[in-house]
């Protein structure tokens, strides 16, 4: 570690309150290595403030950072004014709402739920995978018979106002150009690191708007929407699903910090390593957060107008996110 690290490592750990200029050094430095307190929870967009809030809760409450991941995103799962996260979610093309999610801790295990109707918390489904299935991914219908048997409440396949509007609007021209660009985006991705370095991180989302029925996207696929590993770090992504996929954008972020990047560093790598594998660049909006097991942390963005929550024990704030373009 350089002298400089170590400085920065030594004055800000030193101190148990939150040092305002940390976010200021972000946006002015993204190259800055950031240290964060432990615990730490980063989690992406604006909705990530509330749901920080939710999970440090549960985490000061249990201990635990696994219940923090799950109970931070359900917080979002059930925000009514989130058209891209819970069953109040932008439907498909067919003008029904799938959702798909995925739950990791940092020693492999790991467990989603994909392609899922009537479930209001596809990520305590994704937990149910991971804890009582020999499983990893279990989708559609058979995701939804899994709640049953495990008790989940199955909600009335109805659109909510919101999404009931937006999907007659689309509808009059019904365009199949579905895109995630710098507008329309929402999607929850949350990772955190406890006292003692355990990480653990949870995704959920309803998806592409107006996707092909059965469209499943980075979010539940362990690698690409989230990877977590104790001895490393742990990584989220949110953004255009298929370029994510095609990068396996959260183990590639994870394992370049495994071979010495910074999470800032392995963000902005796994960005520049999608700009080369997609085309139709101008059209996406991707993002990434990273977090090692030091509690240093990165995002990076293909555009701007990526921003997340960084939350700690004393402190929940939102930080924008530097961007390739
Ligand atoms: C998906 N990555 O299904 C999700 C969508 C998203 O912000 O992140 N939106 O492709």
């Amino acid at each position: 570690m350089s002298e400089r690290r170590k400085f920065i490592k030594k004055s800000i750990l030193g101190s148990a309150i939150f040092l305002p200029s940390v976010a200021n050094a972000f946006k002015n430095s993204p190259k800055e290595i950031l240290i964060g307190e432990k615990p730490l929870i980063l989690s992406t967009w604006n909705h990530g403030l509330p749901a920080n809030a939710a999970a440090i809760s549960k985490y000061k409450e249990t201990g635990s950072i696994l219940d923090a991941m799950e109970t931070g995103v359900m917080d979002t799962e059930l925000d009514l004014s989130n058209l891209s996260v819970g069953l109040q979610g932008l439907p498909d093309r067919e003008g029904i709402t799938t959702l798909d999610a995925s739950i990791m801790t940092g020693d492999g295990s790991c467990g989603s739920v994909a392609f899922v109707r009537q479930v209001k918390h596809p990520i305590s489904l994704a937990r149910v995978v991971m804890e009582k299935t020999p499983h990893v991914m279990i989708v559609g219908e058979g995701a939804r018979q899994l709640a049953i048997a495990e008790g989940f409440p199955i909600e009335k396949e109805e659109l909510s106002p919101n999404a009931k509007a937006a999907y007659e609007k689309w509808k009059i021209n019904s365009k199949y150009k579905p895109i995630i660009n710098i507008e329309n985006h929402d999607t929850i991705g949350m990772i955190g690191i406890d006292s003692n370095g355990n990480l653990a991180g949870s995704c959920t989302t309803s998806g592409l708007a107006y996707k092909m029925h059965g469209r499943v996207g980075d979010s539940p696929i362990i690698g690409a929407g989230l990877y977590v590993d104790n001895e490393v770090g742990a990584a989220t992504a949110t953004g255009l699903g298929e370029s994510i996929i095609k990068i396996c954008g959260s183990f590639l972020i994870v394992e370049l910090m495994r071979q010495g990047r910074t999470p800032q560093e392995a963000c902005e790598e796994a960005v520049k390593r999608l700009i080369s594998k997609n085309d139709n660049i101008n059209d996406l909006q991707a993002g990434f957060l990273a977090i090692n097991k030091d509690g240093e942390f990165g995002a990076y963005a293909v555009h701007p107008g990526f921003n997340f929550a960084k939350g700690t024990l004393s402190s929940n704030i939102m930080i924008d996110s530097k961007s390739h373009f």
